[in-house]
């Protein structure tokens, strides 16, 4: 497949709701899309990252510097016949995987659209039914924690994710438990704590927690398994895993027993799909993250979830719950707790570009010779 040409928006949006995790507050979020051009048929990338670098380094400027300094130049006018070849091509660049799975994640949709298939049959997906849970900020009291719980369990969600922070941790988990004694529960705490604060997620591990995600640093797998041997409740690892590699040091470390897969943080679908193997190999469930993405993300997500891997719901719940209009003319919704992968070729979605176009504020077209 011939890039001939690639084009990179940035758009202006605005969540429904602000969403505050242990390492900021998040309500207005710049996105980055792109669009690949190639043999006829348009492949369709979300970049991930937000506007600081809280979760990651990377961030919507280093993402459209990496792509237009680096990326671009490097593989205009230039053919691929596989996502390996293309990210061999982009070796060279160290990290910044976000903006290289802009353009990966691209190239699969446009692979699977130029084969008439859907991506999930190219990725070797199986389950069309993806069950999802919700990721619930930090909200201002316990009251308001355990009434936003009771609302999202009313809505179908298989699975509530509540973010934590130090002095935000055990009171309103275990209001929420005492609530909804049934519901599968997990946390979040986003590398906010330290081996020191071992004793909160002792406490934690008394409330039936499906798993903790990424309770210290992202660079300590070495502390997580110090932790782990403490809990019985399974730790998640997310910021940890950024390749195949980081998950068999983490798993084979027992750094924790779970993975939250983001095809972004981790280059592409193909490393996503690695790093899913990996996991397999030791028998630890994974599931698909989410990056508050748009449609275009929303549904590379959903295609990946198809992976048999995928046991646990995942970060993909609807779009209507943040957004009050989505970029995709399909409205990606879940019924009952329930997405399903978009059908028709590639991502099967199509770009509302009307409304793009009222939202975009930086638009660039590279073209190949
Ligand atoms: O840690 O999973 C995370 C959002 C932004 C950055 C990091 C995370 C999240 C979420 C939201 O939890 C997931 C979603 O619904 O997209
Ligand atoms: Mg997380």
């Amino acid at each position: 497949m011939k890039i001939e040409a690639i084009e990179l928006r940035e758009l202006h949006t605005n969540m429904l709701f602000s969403f505050q995790t242990s390492f900021g507050e998040e309500q207005f979020l710049r996105k980055l899309i792109l669009v690949l051009h190639t043999d006829g048929v348009e492949g369709y990338g979300e970049f991930t990252g937000h506007n600081f670098p809280g979760y990651s380094y990377e961030t919507v400027d280093t993402g459209w510097d990496c792509l237009e300094q680096h990326i671009i130049p490097q593989v205009l006018g230039k053919s691929y016949e596989t996502p390996a070849q293309l990210l061999h091509e982009l070796r060279f660049i160290r990290g910044h995987n976000m903006a290289v799975a802009a353009l990966e994640s691209a190239f699969w949709d446009a692979q699977a659209k130029a084969a008439g298939l859907p991506l999930w049959v190219l990725l070797g997906g199986q389950n069309l039914e993806i069950p999802v849970g919700a990721s619930l900020g930090i909200q201002p009291t316990v009251e308001e924690t355990v009434e936003i719980a009771q609302r999202h369990k009313a809505e179908g969600y298989r699975r509530l994710k509540f973010k934590i922070k130090p002095g935000w941790d055990v009171a309103p988990l275990r209001a929420v438990r005492d609530a909804l004694p049934d519901m599968p529960l997990t946390v979040d705490a986003n590398s906010a704590y330290t081996l020191t604060n071992a004793r909160v997620f002792q406490e934690l591990d008394e409330l039936g927690l499906d798993y903790i995600e990424q309770p210290l640093a992202y660079d300590d797998l070495l502390d997580h398994a110090q932790l782990q041997k403490l809990l019985a409740t399974p730790i998640c690892l997310d910021e940890s895993i950024h390749s195949p590699e980081d998950a068999r040091k983490g798993l084979a470390g027992d750094a924790g027993r779970v993975i939250n897969i983001k095809m972004g943080r981790v280059r592409g679908h193909r490393q996503a799909r690695r790093v899913h193997e990996v996991a397999q190999s030791f028998a630890a469930p994974v599931w698909c993250g989410g990056m508050m993405e748009l449609g275009i993300g929303r549904a590379h997500n959903l295609h990946l979830s198809s992976l048999e891997g995928f046991t646990l719901p995942g970060d993909t719940s609807s779009a209507s719950r943040y957004w009050e209009k989505d970029i995709t003319n399909e409205v990606l919704d879940a019924v009952d707790g329930v997405q399903k992968v978009p059908e028709g070729a590639g991502i099967g979605v199509t770009l509302d570009n009307d409304f793009i176009e009222t939202i975009s504020v930086r638009h660039q077209m590279y073209k190949g010779s």
